[in-house]
Parts: C-alpha cells; sequence; structure tokens
C-alpha cells in the first residue's frame, strides 16, 4: 500500500520491539567509538554528533523508551546517571553539559532503545527546540 509522509522533524514511530542498531553496537557487529562498557551499560560517541562532545549512555538490556520504564529499573537508571556524569568528568566537560532523553513522536525520539545523550563543549542554548 501508499507509504506514509516521511516525518520531516518529528521522531520516527517505535516499532513494535524489534532489536535497534543500538544493539548490534552492544554485539559489536556495527562499530562505535567506544568510551566506557560496564556489564550494565554501554558508553559510545554519537555518530553525527551535536557539540564538541557528544556521547550516548545505554543500557544493554533493551528499555525502548523512557516512558516505558518501571520500578524494576530504578537502579539501572541511576546507574545510567552515575556513569553519564563520570564520562563527562572524564571528556574534559568541567565548564559543564547537558544530559537529554528524547522519548517517542514529540520528543524526536529516533532509536528505540533508550539513552542518555551527553552534550558539551560549547556554549548550549535554551529553550531546545
Ligand atoms: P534520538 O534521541 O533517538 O533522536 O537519538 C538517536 C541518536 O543516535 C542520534 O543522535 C544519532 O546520531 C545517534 N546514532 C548513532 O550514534 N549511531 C547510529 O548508528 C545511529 C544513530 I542509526
Amino acid at each position: 500500500g501508499p507509504r506514509p509522509p516521511a516525518k520531516a522533524r518529528g521522531g520516527q514511530a517505535e516499532s513494535g520491539g524489534q532489536p535497534t542498531i543500538f544493539s548490534k553496537i552492544i554485539a559489536r557487529s556495527v562499530p562505535a567509538t567506544i568510551l566506557y562498557e560496564d556489564d550494565k551499560c554501554l558508553v559510545f560517541r554519537d555518530v553525527a554528533p551535536q557539540a564538541p562532545v557528544h556521547f550516548l549512555v545505554i543500557p544493554k538490556r533493551p528499555i525502548p523508551r523512557i516512558s516505558r520504564v518501571g520500578p524494576q529499573d530504578t537502579e539501572l537508571l541511576g546507574h545510567l546517571l552515575v556513569v553519564a556524569a563520570r564520562t563527562a568528568q572524564a571528556e574534559g566537560l568541567a565548564d559543564g553539559y547537558r544530559l537529554v532523553i528524547n522519548d517517542g513522536k514529540h520528543g524526536a525520539q529516533s532509536v528505540y532503545h533508550l539513552h542518555l545523550h551527553v552534550l558539551g563543549g560549547r556554549q548550549l542554548g535554551w529553550p531546545p527546540g
């Protein structure tokens, strides 16, 4: 049938819980510049950086989006934040940085594997677009 129009600015629709490219990055079948890894999470540079430093913190367990988390995810989510802050420090972001989680269409989420963006190395504006 006819394809729906491409979304010019919004995010991608969630497409039914399939593995995303981030699962392939975790499995090392797609390359990425990895900054940190442990048993629960992976940190790698964003392939299309929006700031001099732009990396992503992802859980190895493929939670699709922040609006799908539950109480069982509390400890993991806290861990992701601690790893984000420690990696920002290791990246030299002493003047500050921004953490972003995009959720769903209006949040302009494009990859449905939960990820924290960490952006820094320049003066960022507010509010975001
Ligand atoms: P979003 O919050 O879902 O919109 O962000 C997805 C990010 O993943 C975006 O900044 C992309 O540049 C980034 N990314 C990536 O680093 N490597 C990839 O192979 C793909 C997307 I696809």
